[in-house]
């Protein structure tokens, strides 16, 4: 009895935090996404199970995660921020809103993403490599008697009116990267002109990069522009998807991560960070199909990734459309020029 009575809940309390589960004792760390969800969700499952520490995970796209960072510039809730487009992460180490560090894994990664650090005062670092392109559902196409497109001009073409999709600039990396690639691979007049041209077939514009192709798959839409990997999920996944590399050649990006300043979890985020860049955690990102070629080295690759070497890639100029400045004007520009003409 007064061994029982001593266990008042006070006691109790203090008695049982001693029995914590590991997670408590490792802490936690707030992590905001811009891959897809699924390859999201097992980078923070992954970290966890790892190291014990708890994951509060987030996913949003490229541009809407910046806006988040700024927003929250005075009061960071976020500590790293992992995977999207480099050009928002770019801007935000422009910004102040992002950190500079050194992993000890830098040494095991590619020059280009060594080179994304570089030109970002290591503020920023690429995770993995990705063409962009087009992908069209192959039923549709022939069930609206359309012909196979091939280039980027071939969108232009009144007969695919309604047929074609991507996202707002301002809220997605790879519509953002679509709208870059095109001003350098055609000049700013005529990619503008471009701009408003397929405007006129554009169905709508999503929030998420990857949507269109998605719908596509689900053949609610029937060309999407996307990065060439997001087509080539789709197809793995068994949808009549057929992935278009345009003839003309096409942009890439260098999806990256960045540590958020003034990061309540600083120690847990660089933990995160580092684990991220090891060959074995970006291996995984086959279990979720993601098909970007990997920062590591030694990560593996699939035979299904696009082959970036056999793709006419233009000399994507990272440092000028991942300034505030330049990706400012450009959305801007995009947004008074083209996204409230008429249809
Ligand atoms: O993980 C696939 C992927 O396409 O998603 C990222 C993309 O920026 C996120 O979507 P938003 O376009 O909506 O920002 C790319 O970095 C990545 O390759």
């Amino acid at each position: 009895m007064r061994y029982i009575k001593l266990f008042t809940p006070a006691l109790l309390t203090i008695a049982m935090a001693g029995f914590q589960p590991a997670v408590h004792a490792a802490g936690k760390v707030t992590y905001y996404c811009s891959a897809q969800e699924d390859w999201c969700q097992l980078m923070a499952d992954g970290f966890e199970a790892k190291t014990g520490i708890k994951v509060n995970m987030t996913r949003k796209s490229s541009g809407e995660t910046l806006a988040q960072l700024k927003a929250e510039a005075d009061n960071p809730k976020g500590d790293v921020w992992w995977g999207g487009t480099g050009d928002p992460h770019m801007q935000a180490a422009e910004e102040g809103l992002t950190v500079a560090y050194e992993s000890p894994a830098r040494g095991e990664l590619h020059d280009w993403a060594i080179a994304q650090a570089e030109s970002a005062g290591n503020k920023t670092i690429g995770i993995y490599s990705g063409a962009l392109g087009y992908g069209y559902n192959e039923e549709v196409l022939k069930a609206n008697n359309l012909p196979e497109p091939a280039c980027w001009k071939d969108l232009l073409k009144p007969e695919y009116k309604g047929h074609v999709q991507m996202a707002n600039p301002n809220s997605s990396g790879t519509a953002y990267t679509t709208l870059a690639t095109i001003v350098q691979l055609f000049g700013e007049e005529e990619g503008f002109e471009f701009m408003k041209g397929l405007h006129k077939n554009i169905n709508q514009y999503t929030k998420s990069g990857s949507a269109p192709i998605k719908a596509a798959a689900r053949g609610e839409n029937t060309i999407g522009i996307v990065f060439m990997h997001d087509a080539v999920k789709q197809a793995a996944s068994g949808f009549p998807i057929k992935v278009v590399a345009p003839c003309e050649g096409t942009g890439y990006e260098i999806g990256s991560m960045s540590l958020i300043k003034d990061a309540r979890n600083a120690e847990n985020a660089q933990k995160f960070y580092d684990w991220a860049l090891s060959a074995d955690v970006q291996s995984r990102s086959l279990e979720v199909k993601a098909f970007q070629v990997m920062s590591n080295t030694a990560a593996k690759s699939s035979p299904d990734a696009p082959d970036l070497d056999s793709i006419k890639l233009i000399d994507y100029d990272f440092a000028k459309y991942g300034s505030s400045a330049e990706r400012k004007r450009l959305l801007k520009k995009w947004d008074d020029e083209v996204s409230n003409l008429p249809q």
